[in-house]
């Protein structure tokens, strides 16, 4: 594959914009999310390494999607979907670290982790195997079987096991840093499938007339918000449960 050794932004690449920003962004947030890791307790500096974890492995893959889509300007199917497979599960882990002072068992973390790889690999059948010109019935029955893990998901951290637990913990800061990331899981990662079905055959693109390009811009503005915005619940939650535990010392 030949890639562009000028790199060139068209004005109007509105997907442009959002590889090269979302790159940045991402590898900011890993160096902060790195350094930071210094100034909370032990007890938290491993949900502050899977924070920049997240970010940085998509920095990487931000990296080379983006000279994937200035070389070919089609989607970097695969390449997305192999960042979300290392990523999504990583997002799982960072749910049982806030969970496990109140008995999150392991049993749990895996249950999350093959409900995000079923997600994944369904949406990943979905769009990759897409028949040439976009096929309506593929979009739709791939779309279905992936929500179903979403939908696992999204039980868990509002009503479920995750719910449970942030409540069994008895304490507010855990219970409240937990709603907010199932707030992200509610909001921020409903954003992915409205970009799915901006592909050739999607809904939004046979009945809205959206452009298949606007699912990388969909993906793109998601991937932003969820991976850095995740990152930076639990960075605030560290902090401020470190200076508590330094308070009452
Ligand atoms: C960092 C990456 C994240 C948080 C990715 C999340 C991806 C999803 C929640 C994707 C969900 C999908 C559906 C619910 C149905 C259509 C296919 C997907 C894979 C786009």
């Amino acid at each position: 594959m030949i890639l562009l050794d000028i790199v060139t932004i068209p004005k109007d690449d509105a997907v442009a914009f959002t590889f090269f920003t979302g790159y940045m962004a991402m590898m900011a947030a890993s160096v902060f999310f790195f350094f930071e890791r210094t100034q909370v307790s032990d007890k938290w500096k491993t949900s502050l390494l899977i924070s920049g974890l997240i970010t940085f492995i998509a920095a990487v893959h931000y990296f080379y999607m983006r000279d994937y889509y200035m070389a070919t300007g089609e989607n970097p199917t695969a390449l997305r979907y192999i960042d979300w497979t290392l990523t999504v599960p990583l997002m799982c882990v960072e749910f049982y670290l806030l969970t496990k002072a109140a008995g999150a068992k392991k049993a749990l973390l895996w249950k999350l982790i093959i409900a995000s790889v079923w997600m994944l690999v369904f949406g990943y059948i979905g769009e990759a195997f897409n028949p040439e010109g976009g096929s309506t019935s593929h979009s739709v029955i791939y779309g279905v079987l992936s929500t179903i893990g979403y939908l696992y998901i999204l039980y868990a951290a509002w009503m479920g096991e995750v719910a449970q637990l942030a409540k069994d913990s008895n304490n507010e800061s855990i219970q409240r840093s937990v709603r907010i990331l199932a707030w992200f899981v509610l909001v921020g990662w409903a954003i992915y499938p409205i970009g799915y079905m901006c592909m050739p055959g999607g809904w939004l693109n046979t009945g809205l007339g959206w452009e298949s390009s606007s699912v990388d811009l969909f993906y793109n503005i998601a991937d932003a918000v969820n991976k850095i915005g995740f990152g930076l619940v639990v960075y605030s939650l560290a902090i401020s449960e470190t200076a508590k535990a330094k308070a009452a010392a």
